[in-house]
């Protein structure tokens, strides 16, 4: 098949070319890389030491003998997008391309407006470029489970049957997110259904959980391969962060109470769900919802876990509940339906022991590139602007004093020694306003 995958320079989009590519469809990336410039707002960046794309495609012809086609823009710009489909022709668009933190977009009105600029915007060109030229093109949009929110039911495959003033119909699953990123999930998929509906389009909607892990296959080919691995308080998800934590013996910032509960994925597992849903497309007209994960834990859980898998490498990993910085249940009901993509033939990784070692020794394998300033929580979804603790490597004493603990991880944590820098490092601040308090370590 001919893929487009837009967002290929990303975390899922890299390893989800890859895995295309070595099956011998024909990919393009489409990316703008702008997810390069947000880490460098944020004075974050990945553990992993990734590559430019241009050399990260440079290596994958010389280790696998394949092209990847790559357009270099933003979707939100229609001429550029319609002329990047329009020139490669493909059979599904894999659509990874939005801003994708939601505690970025809780930072303040500025980032939470960009956010659903984004990800609508860039969702609807796609839309109307389906329609314009790609008619029988199948749209895969990565949705989250976060759209549903953590209702007292259990959580369907997008649709729930509803039995009304003794009335029946199958309705839209109803959605209640939890952040400006999750609600601009909600509003894509309203729009890519009522495209479906009046155009005939055919979409699948793949609702995934929380990502982890960093290898595939095709990435562990070669190190100008590897692939992001975030674990700063804006980006990094939450067993990243805590591996990267339990490496450098920093305590795992368990928000809360630590009973959120969520659904979540190996990385082997996002590629493979999306090559599924390529080869099985939506028919005509319809919209199509799948729940992308295999396992469902409590934060609490996934913080124990990762003690334990520390415990057994030889470091000391302790457990700190953090007010949490976001409003969201700390306890609750959960128990999301996740069948249909195991009926097409996933076969799950599960989260064993095995695979939390490899993680963690990834994690370890990178710490000396931890900056430990970005573990900690900084945007409050209470407040309308965050005062964001932004990193700064090279200057960070506790960085810097990180480097020379024991790397058996036996060194007690040091705390954080903060410093106001406000005004005196204006490319690290997140908000464009001046007003706007900015620390550092
Ligand atoms: P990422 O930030 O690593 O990658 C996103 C990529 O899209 C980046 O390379 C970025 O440069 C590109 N991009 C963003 N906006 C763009 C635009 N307007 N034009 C062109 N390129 C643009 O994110 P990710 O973790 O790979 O997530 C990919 C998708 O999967 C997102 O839509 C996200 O909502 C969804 N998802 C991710 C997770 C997860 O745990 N990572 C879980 C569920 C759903
Ligand atoms: N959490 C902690 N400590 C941390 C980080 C997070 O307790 O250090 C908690 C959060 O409060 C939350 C849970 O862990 O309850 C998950 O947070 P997360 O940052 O790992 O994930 P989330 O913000 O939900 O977003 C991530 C991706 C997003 C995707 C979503 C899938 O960034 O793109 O849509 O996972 S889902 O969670 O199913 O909505």
């Amino acid at each position: 098949m001919r893929i487009a995958v837009l967002g290929g320079d990303g975390y899922c989009g890299w390893a989800t070319a890859l895995y295309l590519s070595g099956k011998n469809h024909s990919v393009a990336i489409i990316d703008s890389l702008t997810r390069r410039e947000w880490d460098k707002e944020l004075g974050a960046q990945t553990l992993t030491p990734i590559r430019s794309l241009s050399e990260r495609v440079e290596t994958w012809q010389k280790v696998s003998g394949k092209t990847l086609d790559v357009f270099i823009g933003d979707v939100t710009d229609y001429d550029f997008l319609y002329s990047a489909l329009k020139a490669f022709q493909p059979d599904a668009i894999v659509h990874y391309a939005e801003q994708r933190s939601a505690p970025y977009s809780m930072i303040n009105l500025e980032h939470a407006v960009f956010t659903q600029v984004n990800n609508v915007v860039g969702t609807l060109n796609i839309l109307f470029a389906m329609r314009e030229s790609l008619p029988g093109c199948h749209l895969v949009k990565l949705g989250t489970m976060g759209e549903y929110g953590t209702p007292n039911i259990d959580i369907e495959e997008g649709y729930l049957e509803v039995v009304h003033n003794g009335r029946r119909d199958v309705l839209p699953y109803p959605k209640q997110p939890g952040s400006f990123y999750h609600l601009s999930k909600v509003h894509d998929s309203h729009n890519i259904a009522f495209a479906c509906k009046n155009w005939g389009l055919r979409a699948t909607d793949l609702n995934q959980g929380i990502v982890y892990g960093t290898m595939t296959d095709e990435v562990a080919a070669d190190e100008a391969l590897i692939n992001r691995f975030d674990y700063d308080q804006v980006f990094g998800t939450v067993l990243n962060r805590f591996c990267a934590q339990a490496a450098v013996g920093y305590p795992l910032t368990v928000y809360g109470k630590g009973g959120q509960t969520r659904g979540m994925l190996d990385i082997r597992d996002t590629v493979r769900c999306i090559e599924l849903a390529c080869l099985n497309p939506a028919a005509a007209g319809e919209f199509r919802v799948f729940n992308q994960f295999t396992e469902q834990f409590s934060v609490l859980q996934v913080a124990q876990m990762v003690q334990a898998a520390g415990q057994k490498l030889g470091l000391k990993v302790t457990i700190n509940h953090l007010p949490d910085p976001r409003v969201e249940a700390e306890e609750h009901y959960y128990n999301a339906k996740h069948s249909r993509l195991v009926d097409l033939g996933l076969k799950p990784h599960f989260l064993s022991e095995g695979l939390l070692d490899s993680l963690m020794n990834i994690a370890i394998r990178y710490r000396d590139r931890v900056n430990p300033v970005q573990f900690e929580p900084s945007v409050d979804w209470r407040l309308t602007s965050s005062p964001l603790k932004l990193g700064r490597r090279a200057t960070s004493p506790v960085a810097n004093a990180l480097r020379q603990t024991p790397s058996d991880g036996e060194a007690e944590w040091r705390q954080p020694v903060s410093a106001s820098i406000a005004g005196a490092d204006d490319d690290l601040t997140a908000d464009g306003r001046s007003s706007t308090a900015v620390t550092s370590s």
